[in-house]
């Protein structure tokens, strides 16, 4: 335990899991540190995040046999009301954790670092239960100014148990919430490459790397550079019939606040942060601010193609820093 700066880490291991059950689901991630983004102006950034250790090697949620893997990590969906196992292996060059975000799990399982287990050489199994629907996402907690800028996230989707009396297949946002026919995952980001050259505990033990020094020069929705990319990316921008509805997952995973706005279309909002909301409010935009989550169900009355614009604002001015960009295309 020397060398690498774990005097600065306060429970460092992999302990076994307090009060483990049979799980309904489980999860197996591990963690690269080697991934790339290829922006839209050429240069290319890295990225950390974690793989899916039961996808098949060499496929992107597995990671490329460990020359880095999906960005953002492969997302974690389950139903309400399921125990949940998530298993992260790390080794002994860094530590990482999972913080399952909006989870209120136990302490040893909620996977904030200096809190609980800043997992080192082995493997821990969170432990959680998926109690209320909707729209979630897990991050890892060591040294979070630095990990989480640096890509390791993703998304976390409780679905609601089917109504008995819905027909198969149909998908709701929460239990008796309203139903949709097409989804979206918006995880809005914003990227200083600055920061993507430092090692995983820049910074943890006293010295002052410019973790606060954050300058931004690229704003992405769900790992898709937002100048151009994302608008025609078909894991980012939406694709619809008239007369469907589409819930949109919006996600701030930045640390600016945010303002997104949906082209001219009308959102109903219907959740925040994993609750519904008493009464969905209608909208043309949305204020978020970090690790803030909102559902909105938008169902466009006529066909057309709707640029949907994410602003990154600074903390204290407001002054767009930047913006990312996508579409809802209706046909
Ligand atoms: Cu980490």
């Amino acid at each position: 335990m020397s060398g690498m700066g774990q005097a600065c880490y306060v429970y460092p291991g992999a302990p076994a899991t307090p009060a483990l059950v049979t799980a309904d689901i489980s999860f197996s991630r591990g963690i690269y540190m080697n991934g790339s983004m290829l922006m839209d102006d050429g240069k290319s950034v890295t990225i950390w995040g974690f793989t899916d250790l039961a996808a098949a090697p060499g496929t992107m949620a597995g990671g490329n046999n460990g020359m880095g893997g999906s960005f953002p990590s492969p997302a974690i969906r389950v139903t309400e009301g399921q125990i949940v196992h998530t298993s992260l292996t790390v080794g002994n060059m860094w530590m990482h954790t999972i913080h399952h975000h909006g989870i209120e799990p136990s302490t040893e399982n909620d996977g904030v670092g200096h809190f609980s287990y800043d997992i080192y050489n082995g493997t821990y199994t969170y432990q959680w239960k998926a109690s209320s629907a909707g729209t979630y996402f897990y991050h890892c907690h060591v040294n979070t100014p630095l990990h989480a800028e640096m890509g390791m996230y993703g998304g976390l989707i409780i679905d609601p148990k089917p109504l008995s009396t819905d027909p198969v297949g149909t998908k709701r946002a929460f239990s008796n919430g309203p139903i949709y026919d097409v989804e979206a995952i918006w995880a809005c980001d914003e990227i200083d490459p600055a920061l993507h050259t430092l090692a995983w505990n820049a910074g943890t033990c006293g010295g002052d790397v410019g973790l606060n020094n954050f300058h931004p020069k690229y704003f992405i929705i769900t790992g898709v550079d937002g100048a151009s990319s994302a608008l025609t990316n078909p894991g980012v921008a939406v694709n619809m019939k008239l007369g469907q509805t589409a819930l949109v997952r919006y996600i701030c995973a930045g640390f600016f606040p945010q303002k997104i706005t949906f082209g001219g279309l009308t959102a109903s909002v219907v959740a925040s942060d994993g609750r519904p909301l008493p009464a969905a409010w209608s909208t043309t935009s949305i204020e978020a601010s970090s690790a803030e989550r909102y559902d909105c169900i938008i169902k466009p009355t006529t066909t057309g193609t709707y640029t949907v614009t994410v602003q990154f604002l600074h903390w204290i001015t407001g002054a767009v820093l930047g913006t990312a960009k996508t579409r809802i295309n209706v046909t």
